[in-house]
């Protein structure tokens, strides 16, 4: 693999020489690597697999985070001080100017400039990170209102489709492909009986309810980069930046981020909403957004967090009755213990969702 790997980083424009790889990163997605250069004074380079069975477009994928990497990078060059090295991803072109290499054995690779000495957090442990966390994705919305060139490329169209998910999920359980449909039926359940219920924020868009803004939609703590102070750095894994709903960066957001538990806690008393994380977030995010959302929109935040959750547990229970086909797994039962805790931290929500509601209004009044 290592031979293989210097010959992939040869074909991109970096500065310095090649010195090694390691696989870097706990994202669930694409295979990252982190490059290191032999000079002392030359940077260093994130390699990534992208995941092309799941973003089946890379051109497309490669244009999309050029547009959105150009764009920030010019924001900041108006607000003064700002590292246009460190605050936005630099994606590194290739030498035949494609901006992504494809191997012989159909992988296709890129890479973007490494930056050093930054904090990336899978769990919270205080509501001023959840500040942040809600401040950098609010802030990254707001600086991308004003993309030129047209709409973004839909690298996966319908990806927060909660209504579209349903259909498939349903479709899933009638295949039942690895018989596995037995272990979940209490879980399918739950998630059947909720379905009208989470079609609302798809269909308010449809009716016009509500505007199609372009939104990160991926946007777990770990993809925010933070600094030695826990102050926000940059926003990274571009890939699913589309047009969306304002309501699922800060409701995944929350999922991720407001959780005592981890994703896949096997020990279900440890996974909860916590209220005052909840209200970080949401005291961030608004910061950077209340001045343009719609009332309809910010009605629509407390719902996200609880949305974003039902859409998870179905997504997990679906790809676990698939037989994992998407996410990785580290056992067989990885993803129904990911869609165990989902539920769980559904059920807390619930539980919580007048509070919720509440904070929602105090932080858009302010
Ligand atoms: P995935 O889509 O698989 O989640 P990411 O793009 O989020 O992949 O990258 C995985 C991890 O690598 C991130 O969580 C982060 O810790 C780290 N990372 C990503 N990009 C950079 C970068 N440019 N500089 C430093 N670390 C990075
Ligand atoms: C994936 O790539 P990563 O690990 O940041 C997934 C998200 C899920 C998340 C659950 C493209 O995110 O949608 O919410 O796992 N990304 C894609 O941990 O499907
Ligand atoms: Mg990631």
């Amino acid at each position: 693999m290592a031979s293989n790997i210097e010959k992939i980083v040869e074909q991109f424009k970096i500065e310095g020489t090649y010195k090694e790889a390691a696989i870097f990163g706990d994202g669930l997605i694409n295979t990252t690597y982190k490059v290191k250069t032999v000079e002392e004074d030359q940077p260093n380079y994130l390699l990534q697999i992208i995941n092309h069975h799941i973003f089946k477009n890379v051109p497309e994928l490669t244009k999309n985070i050029q547009r959105v990497t150009n764009h920030l990078r010019q924001k900041l060059e108006q607000i003064e001080g700002s590292d246009l090295k460190r605050e936005v991803l630099t994606p590194i072109d290739t030498k035949d100017g494609n901006g992504f290499i494809k191997d012989e054995e159909g992988n296709y690779w890129r890479m973007f400039l490494f930056i050093e000495n930054t904090r990336s957090y899978n769990q919270l442990s205080n509501s001023n990170q959840a500040f942040v966390g809600g401040k950098a994705f609010g802030q990254f919305q707001s600086r991308l209102a004003d993309l030129s060139g047209g709409p973004l490329y839909p690298v996966l169209p319908d990806f927060h489709n909660t209504e579209m998910r349903i259909l498939n999920f349903i479709e899933r359980v009638k295949q039942n492909p690895v018989d596995r449909l037995k272990e979940v039926q209490e879980e399918v359940d739950f998630l059947m009986a909720r379905s009208e219920e989470y079609k609302k924020v798809v269909q308010m868009g449809r009716e016009g309810l509500i505007p199609e803004r372009i939104v990160h939609q991926d946007t777990k703590f770990n993809n925010v980069l933070l600094d030695e102070n826990d102050e926000i750095l940059c926003v990274i894994d571009l890939d699913t930046v589309m047009p969306g709903y304002v309501c699922y960066d800060i409701g995944d957001a929350i999922r991720n981020g407001a959780n005592t538990g981890l994703e896949d806690d096997r020990n279900l008393d440890n996974v909860s909403m916590n209220i005052e994380l909840f209200e970080g977030f949401i005291k961030g995010f608004l910061q950077e957004t209340k001045d343009v959302l719609t009332p309809a929109e910010i009605d629509t935040l407390a719902f996200g967090a609880k949305l974003l959750t039902y859409e998870q547990a179905v997504r997990f229970l679906d790809d676990y009755i698939d037989g994992d086909n998407y996410y990785k797994v580290n056992a067989p039962d990885h993803n129904l213990v990911r869609t165990r805790a989902q539920i769980k931290l559904l059920k807390s929500m619930e539980e919580q969702y007048d509070q919720m509601e509440a904070i929602v209004k105090k932080y858009a009044a302010n």
